[in-house]
């Protein structure tokens, strides 16, 4: 088989940047792992930028987000009892967007079966070959057939465990790792949402977030050790432990109600460079991982495949090999913005167990000068919103 684009993964990066490339009339093959109703149901992020939400728009599917979604004005961060507001919209004349990653999943795959991109589903074992030449190949199995797909270029959208950022040779690579000593317990659950905007809560207890899918539909997670096991959270036992850590004000707002979802996620600051290997690029998770503190995991995918598509489109348009030649550095500048922010937004809100009493003197003052500081609210929403593409 031969394809001018071999995207590896059907998540949102994946998705985005075929529908991204198809609507140029580049011709693209997706091949994926998983099954569509797999990857959909997996329970993430929940916020998004305007980037992404312009991504939407561009490709018209946009539709149902501007229907269902709910536009975010500002947020909360809770130090104990008090909550200290961020106007986003009147620090930055922006706003985010709250509609689930799993509504994003659906509006892409259900348009790519409708516009007619090549995406295969269950598709096992694949290797990637020659990325330093002209013509990159993988090879695959679908089913009972071997394939052997020759391309101009591979882009790997697969994922922190996927395989695209493993055929990069060691020695080209540079890996910079932090791993949290904490994992964020989720519950997804069909009762109305405490408040209408979502609350990140510093308690002596441990960290809290108040988050929300629709006016129905409510999201929390709290911090637990990394050797957490879902058998020790019952949910009476989390729905306690929530109420306790958002206080009693927020508690007494809380609808409890049978979780939808349960699940565990460790947090991780990962970066690998560089995002481009010969004819590999790749983007999202495959590349990089921020804890979720300031929900820009899916928008560094989305802001990756926007670079991505930009240097491919004007690839093949103009002969240009700018684009490509300078992708890696464009997405990892917005990466390390994003992996700033998400870093020390984690640092205010989670109680790390090494942490003495300076520590958490410093915690207590970065609250007061948040609290005081148009400054500093403003350098909070501005990377809240996402930083300009
Ligand atoms: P994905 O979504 O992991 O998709 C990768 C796809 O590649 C497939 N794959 C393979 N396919 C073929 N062959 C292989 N060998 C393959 N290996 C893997 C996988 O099956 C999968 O379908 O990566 P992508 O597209 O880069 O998207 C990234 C986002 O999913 C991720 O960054 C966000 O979910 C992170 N995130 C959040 N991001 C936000 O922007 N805002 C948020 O509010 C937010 N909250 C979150 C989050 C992530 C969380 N977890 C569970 C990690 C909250 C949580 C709890
Ligand atoms: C979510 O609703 O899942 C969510 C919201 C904000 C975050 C992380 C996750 O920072």
């Amino acid at each position: 088989m031969r394809t001018r684009v071999a995207i590896i993964g059907a998540g949102p990066a994946g998705l985005m940047l075929a529908h991204l490339l198809h609507a140029q009339g580049i011709d693209v093959v997706v091949l994926e792992r998983q099954t569509p109703d797999h990857v959909q149901g997996r329970i993430r992020a929940g916020v998004l930028e305007r980037v992404t939400v312009d991504i939407m728009t561009r490709l018209g599917l946009d539709d149902r987000m501007r229907a269902e979604g709910l536009v975010e004005e500002g947020f909360c961060l809770a130090d104990g009892e008090r909550l200290i507001r961020i106007d986003i919209a009147e620090l930055t004349g922006q706003t985010v967007m709250v509609y689930g990653q799993t509504e994003i999943q659906r509006d892409l795959v259900e348009a790519a079966q409708v516009r007619g991109l090549d995406v295969r589903w269950q598709i096992d074992d694949i290797a990637l070959h020659a990325l330093d030449s002209d013509t990159p190949w993988l090879t695959c199995r679908e089913g009972e057939i071997d394939w052997h797909i020759t391309a101009d270029f591979i882009i790997g959208c697969d994922g922190f465990h996927g395989v695209s950022r493993r055929a990069v040779p060691a020695s080209a690579a540079q890996i910079h790792e932090r791993v949290y000593p904490f994992a964020w317990l989720g519950i997804l659950a069909d009762v109305p949402p405490c408040h209408h905007e979502l609350i990140y809560a510093n308690h002596s207890r441990g960290f809290a977030l108040a988050s929300l899918r629709s006016p129905t539909r409510s999201r929390y997670y709290i911090d637990v050790p990394t050797d957490t096991q879902l058998a020790d959270w019952p949910e009476q036992r989390l729905w306690d432990e929530l109420a306790m850590r958002l206080g009693p004000t927020v508690a007494a707002r809380i609808t409890q109600g049978p979780a939808l979802e349960i699940s565990l996620a460790p947090l991780r600051s990962f970066v690998f460079e560089p995002m481009r290997h010969g004819r590999l690029l790749l983007c999202g998770d495959a590349a990089h991982i921020v804890p979720p503190t300031g929900a820009k995991g899916l928008n560094l995918a989305a802001s990756d495949v926007h670079y991505a598509a930009q240097a491919l489109t004007s690839w093949y348009a103009h002969n240009d090999n700018d684009g490509i030649a300078h992708y890696a550095g464009k997405a990892l500048a917005r990466v390390w913005q994003a992996q700033r922010f998400s870093w020390s937004l984690t640092r205010l809100v989670h109680r790390f167990p090494e942490d003495g009493r300076f520590e958490r003197a410093m915690q207590l003052a970065e609250f007061n000068h948040i609290a005081g500081s148009r400054a500093a609210q403003m350098a909070i929403a501005e990377n809240y919103v996402g930083l300009p593409v």
